[in-house]
């Protein structure tokens, strides 16, 4: 049985619930030598790292996906962890993510020709009037390593913007972020819009930023809400798989995505 590498070990010790840690911590042990190295190098952000040890790892033979999974994903899901608990802050997040892509354009090419199927598509974007971003872009990067399709359309982006990108590129789900309360209202308008359209049906709305609360969205007609990074690809994956037939079902809620 593989150890785990002594830094990921002290990494771990950072994890405060016992349950993540523990699960963090299978899933680190099962991984390869090279597939901790991996991890370890993205959470630590070395972009360089994760290049040479993504190369290397697809020249000794590892397939694309296990890279993906148990080295760059497993890497990801502790600095998710660690922002979610104040532990690091955005710009390590985003040092974090740089060193994600770099690995993950070795990938790409790889699971795009291999014809393995997403997890998931998801459309989204910043509501019209906010520019803010930041968290946005987080939330893309974790669902993209955690094996989403995603279509981010950027900021500013108005409802009939949202619709003919969920339409044109038949997303199962929408997410929206707003971060300023004066834009808040724009994701009601959005979801307005869709029923408008009748399209409402065809998509599952998840949102965020910092002004939302789970009532906010249960008044607007989201499907869920979520409060961080984590929560939105828990969210997307749950949201995708259509456990939740109808528009009428309560969002789904922040506890219910943690638990
Ligand atoms: C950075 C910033 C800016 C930057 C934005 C740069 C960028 N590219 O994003 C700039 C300088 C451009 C800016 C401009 C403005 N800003 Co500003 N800004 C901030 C600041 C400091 C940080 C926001 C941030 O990035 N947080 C970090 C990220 C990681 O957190 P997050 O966005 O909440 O995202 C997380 C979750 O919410 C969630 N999430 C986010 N989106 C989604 C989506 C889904 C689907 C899900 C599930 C989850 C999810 O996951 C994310 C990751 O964990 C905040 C203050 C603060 N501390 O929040 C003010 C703040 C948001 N800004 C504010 C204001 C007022 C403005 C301006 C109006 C200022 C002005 N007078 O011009 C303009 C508005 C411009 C516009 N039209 O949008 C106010 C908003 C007040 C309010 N309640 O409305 C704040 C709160 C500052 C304050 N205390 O007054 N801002």
């Amino acid at each position: 049985m593989p150890k785990i590498d002594e830094r990921l070990e002290k990494e771990l010790e950072q994890v405060a619930d016992t349950e993540e840690r523990q699960a963090a911590g299978a899933r680190f042990e099962q991984a390869h030598p090279l597939m901790q190295e991996v991890s370890y190098a993205v959470i630590t952000g070395d972009h360089q790292g994760v290049d040479r040890l993504t190369r290397q790892a697809l020249d000794q033979g590892f397939s694309a996906n296990d890279i993906l999974d148990d080295g760059l994903v497993s890497g990801m899901a502790l600095v998710g962890i660690k922002f979610r608990d104040n532990i690091i802050f955005v710009p390590e997040v985003l040092v974090a993510a740089r060193a994600m892509k770099a690995g993950m354009a070795h990938l790409e090419p790889i699971l795009s020709e291999s014809g393995i199927r997403p997890k998931g598509v998801v459309v989204t974007g910043t509501v019209k009037g906010d520019l803010h971003d930041i968290g946005k872009n987080l939330c893309v990067m974790m669902l993209r390593g955690a094996g989403f399709t995603v279509h981010d359309l950027g900021v500013d982006i108005r409802p009939e913007e949202f619709i003919d990108a969920v339409a044109e590129h038949g997303a199962q789900v929408l997410g929206m972020s707003a971060l300023l309360t004066t834009t808040l209202p724009n994701m009601g308008k959005t979801i307005e819009a869709f029923e408008e359209a009748e399209l409402r049906g065809t998509v599952k709305i998840m949102v965020g930023g910092a002004p939302l609360s789970q009532e906010f969205a249960d008044d607007m007609g989201a499907d869920g809400y979520g409060k961080d990074a984590m929560a939105c690809v828990e969210l997307a994956g749950r949201l995708s798989v259509g456990d939740r037939a109808s528009e009428n079902t309560p969002a789904i809620s922040q506890e219910e995505v943690q638990g």
